[in-house]
């Protein structure tokens, strides 16, 4: 027999089924047994009679196959809230596929109240809890309609490498030693930035990829340890207000199709400048949700007109040497404003930069640009920040590349954790992630990171020197 999800058996009455998933909750009526099973897809009620044998052994999150009937349940035990709640299986045949220990944590709970050390500890049984499966599942939803959506509208996916060299988005680098060139490191990247440039100059002309990124920064509730997702994409021959377009559309149909309970709160977004955000709101990305306790209503807002430099300060964890005064407020790739490219010479604090973010509901879920795409203005840019010649030596790559026929472009990157994380009003972006960091840097799961054999090492010309 075909194994039936529980999803489906409020279409099946009246027909035998073969259910297999995890015994959810218990209930012992002496005679009958009523057992809560669980797949991914719901709840059902099983109910066995004493001619079935072997429910008696039945604990929580034993794994069991169930054969049996789909019956209506009386009218007085309808339950309304659960989507099976007028149904229930009564069991025929029962075989315990796997038993289960006593769970270190519970999962039939929402999991908040749970010490967040065991949660990650035994992430594969956090997981089972509902909240997280639908998270898990909405994650998978909303990747899928990204890349529907763009693929239908021309882009192409391309994967960009992950072991690659420093691409300075203002954190540190995680950093990988290279066994074939002793002493020298490859960097993980903290976004395809300069790649997806490149891929323009090589004439793909709209690029996405559901791409990694990895910042060793500290962690924050909307911050993730180590490593995130964003939806990078990146156009040729378009203007900001394209960029703009595009994104709106993607996102207002994805909140249609994905997220059908959540209300967009004004459309089109409101456009505000970074000058404005700041004296109105205090902030650069501020919450714009008219009534801040409804979980349902989405303030997106497109924050605009950014200063392109901003002052370097002493904790700027950035490749200036030290002596400049300036560092880019988004990055050093971002093209000044065509109007102000003469105050480059004489004021750059006034130059504004073609830069925007995406807002939603007081976090920051986008940032983009357009590009700078000519070399004596990228070289300017790296004057300005302060690079030596060491440290412009770095982007030879982009500066060479900047002379071979480049195409104005542009693009955005949303981040995915922080897009869902906002949405779904959740306590922290690790709630929508299926295996994260631990503030303290750890996947607990798998005990990373530790030790490594010492022959290892030695392949690698690394000692330890610990102080
Ligand atoms: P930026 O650094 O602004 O831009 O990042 C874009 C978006 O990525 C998400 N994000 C994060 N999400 C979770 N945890 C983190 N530690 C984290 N850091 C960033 C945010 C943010 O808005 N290359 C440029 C994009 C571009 O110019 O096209 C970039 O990475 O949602």
């Amino acid at each position: 027999m075909k194994r039936t999800s529980v999803g489906d058996i409020k279409n099946l009455e009246g027909k035998e089924v073969e259910l297999a998933g995890w015994v959810h909750a218990r209930r012992d009526h002496g005679k009958i047994i009523f057992i809560d099973l669980r797949d991914r897809t719901g709840l059902v009620q099983i109910v066995f009679t004493p001619a079935v044998a072997g429910a008696v052994d039945l604990r929580l999150e034993y794994l069991i196959r169930v054969s049996g009937l789909v019956k209506k349940r009386p009218d007085s035990m309808v339950n309304d809230k659960l989507p099976n709640g007028a149904y229930e299986v009564e069991a025929k045949t029962l075989e315990i596929m796997n038993a289960s220990e006593a769970t270190p944590i519970p999962v039939d709970s929402d999991g908040y109240d749970i010490n967040e050390e065991s949660r990650m500890k035994y992430r594969y049984l956090d997981l089972r809890r509902e909240r997280m499966q639908r998270n898990i599942r909405l994650r998978h939803e909303v990747s899928q309609f990204m890349r529907s959506y763009l693929t239908e509208r021309g882009f192409w996916e391309i994967e960009t490498p992950m072991l690659t060299k420093s691409t300075p988005e203002g954190a540190r680098d995680f950093l990988v030693p290279s066994r074939l060139q002793p002493g020298k490191f490859y960097a993980l990247p903290q976004s395809p930035q300069q790649y997806k440039q490149l891929l323009m100059v090589a004439g793909f002309e709209k690029y996405f990829q559901i791409a990694r990124c990895f910042r060793d920064e500290d962690p924050r509730a909307d911050r993730a340890y180590g490593e995130f997702t964003q939806l990078d994409l990146e156009m040729s021959f378009v203007t900001q207000e394209d960029i703009l377009a595009l994104a709106e559309d993607l996102f207002t149909k994805l909140v249609e199709k994905v997220f059908p309970d959540k209300h967009i709160s004004q459309s089109p977004w409101p456009r505000i400048s970074h000058k404005e955000a700041k004296a109105k709101y205090g902030s650069d990305k501020p919450d714009l949700r008219k009534e801040k306790n409804n979980p349902d209503e989405l303030a997106f807002a497109w924050v605009v007109d950014f200063p392109l430099f901003t002052e370097q300060s002493e904790e700027d964890f950035f490749h200036g040497s030290g002596s400049a005064k300036f560092a880019p407020s988004h990055h050093m790739f971002t093209a000044p404003h065509p109007d102000d490219i003469p105050l480059l010479d004489t004021d750059p604090t006034k130059v504004r930069g073609l830069q925007h973010d995406l807002v939603l509901n007081g976090y920051e879920v986008g940032g983009g640009s357009i590009r700078i795409h000519e070399r004596d203005i990228q070289e300017k840019i790296f004057n300005l920040i302060g690079f030596d010649e060491h440290q412009k030596g770095e982007f030879t790559h982009m500066l060479e590349a900047f002379t071979y026929g480049v195409p104005p472009h542009g693009g955005i990157a949303p981040g995915l954790d922080r897009f869902l994380f906002a949405v779904l009003g959740e306590k922290s972006i690790r709630e929508v992630m299926a295996f994260p960091a631990s503030a303290g840097g750890q996947i607990s799961v798998m005990d990373a990171p530790s030790d490594v054999d010492p022959k290892q090492l030695n392949e690698l010309h690394l000692k330890i020197t610990k102080e």
